[in-house]
């Protein structure tokens, strides 16, 4: 259902919306910019407008300014299975290997896919990626970090990439611009080992008074600018980055790219670091929030959102830009780094109340802030609540862009341009969703979710506050009267319990 909280303009353009007639003809519109910009471990309640307390005006703007979906999901409770799944439409869960990767990782996505950058590549734009990738670099033997780092993402459609290359907390702690590391000192060679210590740097297992930012748990490993990481490196010293510099280094790449594209359509994937840890951000913004520094860093994502919008309208390209801004997983708090994240909380509910959150099968794992703006395109002040999967980005572009998709590609990957935009549309029959330890559930779009009976912990192993959503039974929830899943109602219900899990078994089968 879309609510409509806007007049009668508003309201002749959203039916206009919920035709075809949004799709670009050679006379009528240019083809709009798109830029995703996709948040890390962002939880459903993190943003004002979803009901958050940490001050984040810049993307309460955005998202007053055009359409706020209150159904939208990752399909992953981790970063790179929902990376994986929403540039290539296919889940990531139908092959191994694609989990959490480690930062010496080869690429997953192969050469020769069909991705969402490739398809927008076909149709005329120039692609970027700009901020965190964690989908693997270079051939089976990994990343060759001293010399030609490929494939990666410039073999799948992207024209430009400017890389963390996998998270903030796994070496080598250096960026990747294209094919290679930045400011790379040929001398000072970079080694990258994740079973073994190499070469003489610090770790935080060794050297606790080294850091500035004590570990939790795992990250005990090399240390680099007071944070100790996960994996051990050696070398490249002059092309280590400063964790507080994240956000001004991929913002200024961002708006360098969209000057640069001024004058043609573009679409930037703009993957921020924020809010992952370890959560370190920029001096001016530390302190900012008394939520400690996980406030901090949503603080600094805010501005960072504000100051991409102002220079889209600064180059009059405001108005032809579609932004979609969302999250690849749901909220944690303790992720490894003490922080006081847990301690400082207050009455922020960074799930707004859905149960679970980062690698959980209940809600809070997958369901994630989703804001598309697109002045004059969709109205301001719109809400939607049919159910929408980032799964479906890239068979929405290619068919509102009039490009196809390959047979036996992007095969999870459907349609739902209108509902994404906020138009009226079908929504697809539902989903299926991944938690840790490839746990699969099953959400249909009247509501119901399957989480089908799993042998893990109840709780996640190293964020103990977290349920796993894993039980020896199975489980039914309805989440149209009970979102919070505090009911299973598997057994009152066997034949939707039946019925979806035959769905659910179906989709693993195809
Ligand atoms: C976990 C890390 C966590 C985070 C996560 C990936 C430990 C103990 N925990 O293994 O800190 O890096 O992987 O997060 O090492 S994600 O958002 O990229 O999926
Ligand atoms: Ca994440």
């Amino acid at each position: 259902m879309i609510k409509r909280f806007y007049g009668i303009f508003g309201l002749l353009l959203l039916l206009s919306c919920g035709n075809n007639s949004t799709k670009p003809t050679a006379e009528k519109e240019p083809l709009p910019n798109i830029i995703i910009i996709y948040t890390d471990d962002l939880g459903y309640g993190d943003l004002g407008v979803y009901g958050g307390k940490i001050p984040t005006p810049n993307i309460d703007k955005l998202a007053k300014e055009g359409l706020i979906h209150t159904n939208a999901y990752a399909t992953s409770a981790t970063c790179t299975p929902s990376r994986y799944s929403m540039l290539t439409g296919e889940y990531a869960w139908r092959q191994k290997g694609r989990g959490v990767a480690q930062g010496n990782a080869s690429s997953i996505i192969q050469p020769g896919t069909q991705t969402l950058p490739s398809i927008l590549q076909k149709a005329g734009y120039q692609t970027a990626v700009i901020g965190k990738w964690h989908l693997g670099l270079g051939g089976e033997q990994g990343p060759d970090w001293n010399g030609k780092i490929t494939p990666g993402p410039l073999e799948i459609g992207f024209n430009y990439s400017f890389l963390i290359p996998a998270t903030g907390d796994r070496v080598p702690c250096v960026f990747v611009e294209n094919h290679h590391v930045v400011d790379l000192d040929p001398t000072d060679p970079i080694t990258v080992n994740y079973s073994k210590k190499i070469g003489d740097w610090p770790t935080g297992k060794e050297n606790p008074e080294l850091l500035t930012t004590p570990y939790s748990h795992g990250h005990d490993m090399t240390i680099v600018n007071g944070v100790s990481r996960i994996g051990y490196m050696t070398g490249g010293k002059k092309a280590l980055w400063r964790d507080e510099d994240f956000a001004d280094v991929l913002l200024e790449k961002s708006q360098h790219f969209i000057s640069k594209n001024k004058n043609n359509p573009f679409f930037l994937y703009f993957s921020t670091h924020d809010i992952h840890v370890p959560r370190i951000a920029h001096e001016r913004f530390q302190g900012a929030t008394d939520f400690g520094p996980r406030g901090d860093v949503i603080v600094q994502l805010d501005w960072t959102v504000g100051a991409l919008v102002s220079h889209l309208q600064a180059l009059n390209l405001d108005k032809n830009t579609l932004i979609i801004f969302t999250s690849d997983n749901g909220p944690v708090l303790d992720d490894g780094y003490v922080d006081y994240s847990k301690e400082r909380i207050s009455n922020h509910s960074p799930s707004a109340g859905l149960r679970g959150g980062k690698y959980s099968a209940f809600e809070a794992g997958t369901k994630v802030p989703t804001i598309v703006r697109w002045p004059g395109k969709i109205p301001s002040g719109i809400t939607s609540d049919v159910l929408v999967s980032q799964i479906d980005f890239l068979a929405s572009f290619a068919a509102y862009t009039g490009q196809s998709i390959h047979k036996g590609q992007a095969i999870d990957s459907e349609n739902h341009w209108n509902t994404l935009i906020g138009g009226q549309d079908q929504a697809r029959q539902g989903m299926v969703q991944e938690a840790i330890s490839n746990v699969l559930s099953y959400i249909s779009s009247d509501g119901y979710k399957y989480i089908p009976p799993s042998k893990g912990a109840k709780m996640v192993p190293w964020g103990p506050t977290i349920e796993t959503g894993f039980s020896e039974i199975e489980q039914l929830y309805d989440l149209k009267n009970d979102p919070y899943e505090t009911k299973n109602i598997a057994s009152k219900h066997p034949d939707i319990v039946q019925k979806l899990r035959n769905t659910l078994n179906q989709i693993k089968q195809q």
